[in-house]
């Protein structure tokens, strides 16, 4: 269906009331984090289940993990390397994917980011003993990916947006896993994570299951299965840039075993708040994108104002843990005021424990980031995952995470 075309004039953002995090959809007020845990928290959470991103239907059958391949002596002698292949299982259908843990050497205790690349493992690092993944690809001329399918061409091609050198010599230790392993990219449910979980005859989720940001996010938490028993890791941050953003914050919101959050560059779906219609909306991305969320989201295309929610709630779900919302002050399609208003409006359910967020008076300057327990930056430039952007997502963990 054709769309209106983006709003990119901020006199042509509707007027719109923000819903309440501390005022329940009975209109009950909160005033304390007992009150937001007992009565507020879930009903958020079970709006944006049910409507948003989908219900996650039954529980896995089996789980398994196993150490593939592994290097005490990797990236030049300052990293460990294990490569680990997760199997997942479901009605005898089954499912795997290898996850990509470095490791800083000297630190038997590490903190972990993990987080999804967009092309596969091999393409964040140029290290030669990855392992290539044979799952489809998007193709990506400038990435060396045709055909569908990820060569030895496109080794180390992304490794611009993953400052690993950075991370170790910080002391923190990096995971990844290519997300199309877990359900690939297209509006197609008859493969990846959704199809194992099929009664006879089913072709696609029902009106209120799990599009794919929710199966991603579930693939994160069963990435977190095995790194909460790696006894050489101590916390694990979730990452994820832009459709990878919207899945970690829906992780993050998820499963409270993530020890912190970040959304890079996340947008519409993300962070940034739908009723102001600007840059991407509901309309856009369920036309884009139809496989994203889950079928009872669709409602809501150029229909925000009826929405009983918006993104700083899926943000205060988060709460009391570390958020880090960034945006790029080039990617207008994401809406970075939008991110910023979503990051200020979720920190009155952080005050409720005591952390401190985005104030009132705060607004948002190019790159002058604002680092509390939840923190915000916009820096200048595209959107991207930059070597700016690691630098404050380290300086920030270091400081609340670690
Ligand atoms: C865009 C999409 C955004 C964002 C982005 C990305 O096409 O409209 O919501 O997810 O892709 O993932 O790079």
């Amino acid at each position: 269906m054709a769309q209106p075309e983006a709003n990119y004039d901020e006199t042509k953002v509707p007027k719109f009331t923000v819903p309440d995090p501390l005022l329940t959809f009975s209109g009950e007020a909160i005033t304390d984090s007992d009150q937001w845990e007992e009565k507020r928290k879930l009903e958020i959470y079970q709006f944006f289940e049910k409507q948003i991103y989908g219900k996650v239907p039954a529980m896995l059958d089996e789980y398994s993990f196993e150490v593939i391949e592994e290097d005490n002596n990797a990236l030049g002698g300052k990293a460990q390397r294990k490569q680990i292949a997760v199997g997942l299982k479901k009605n005898n259908r089954s499912l795997n994917f290898n996850i990509l843990l470095y490791l800083p050497k000297g630190n038997e205790n590490a903190p972990v980011f993990l987080g999804y690349n967009f092309h596969g493992n091999h393409t964040v690092t140029d290290d030669p003993k990855v392992i290539i993944t044979k799952a489809w690809n998007a193709n990506d001329i400038a990435l060396n990916i045709q055909n569908n399918k990820a060569t030895e061409a496109s080794r180390g091609s992304r490794k611009n947006r993953w400052a690993i050198d950075k991370i170790l010599d910080n002391g923190f230790g990096l995971a990844t896993v290519y997300y199309g392993e877990i359900d690939p990219d297209k509006n197609d449910f008859s493969d990846g994570l959704h199809s194992l979980f099929y009664r006879e005859g089913q072709t696609r989720p029902k009106t209120n299951e799990w599009g794919s940001i929710a199966a991603w996010a579930f693939g994160l938490s069963r990435a977190m299965d095995y790194l909460e028993n790696d006894t050489n890791i101590s916390k694990v941050i979730v990452f994820g840039h832009s459709r990878l953003g919207k899945a970690a914050l829906w992780a993050g919101a998820s499963d409270p075993r993530f020890d912190g959050v970040i959304s890079n560059n996340s947008g519409c779906g993300g962070a940034a708040l739908s009723k102001r219609k600007y840059g991407e909306t509901i309309g856009h991305i369920n036309n884009s994108f139809p496989h994203w969320f889950s079928e009872s989201f669709k409602k809501y295309s150029n229909k925000e104002e009826i929405l009983p929610v918006d993104q700083h709630q899926l943000l205060a779900l988060i709460a009391p843990r570390p958020l880090y919302v960034a945006s790029a002050a080039e990617d207008e399609w994401a809406d970075p005021k939008g991110e910023f208003l979503s990051a200020q409006y979720a920190t009155p359910v952080y005050a409720l424990y005591g952390k401190k967020g985005i104030s009132k008076s705060d607004s948002p300057v190019v790159d002058r980031p604002i680092q509390e327990t939840l923190a915000y930056h916009i820096r200048s430039g595209k959107h991207d995952v930059t070597d700016y952007d690691w630098d404050q997502y380290i300086s920030w963990a270091q400081n609340f995470v670690k």
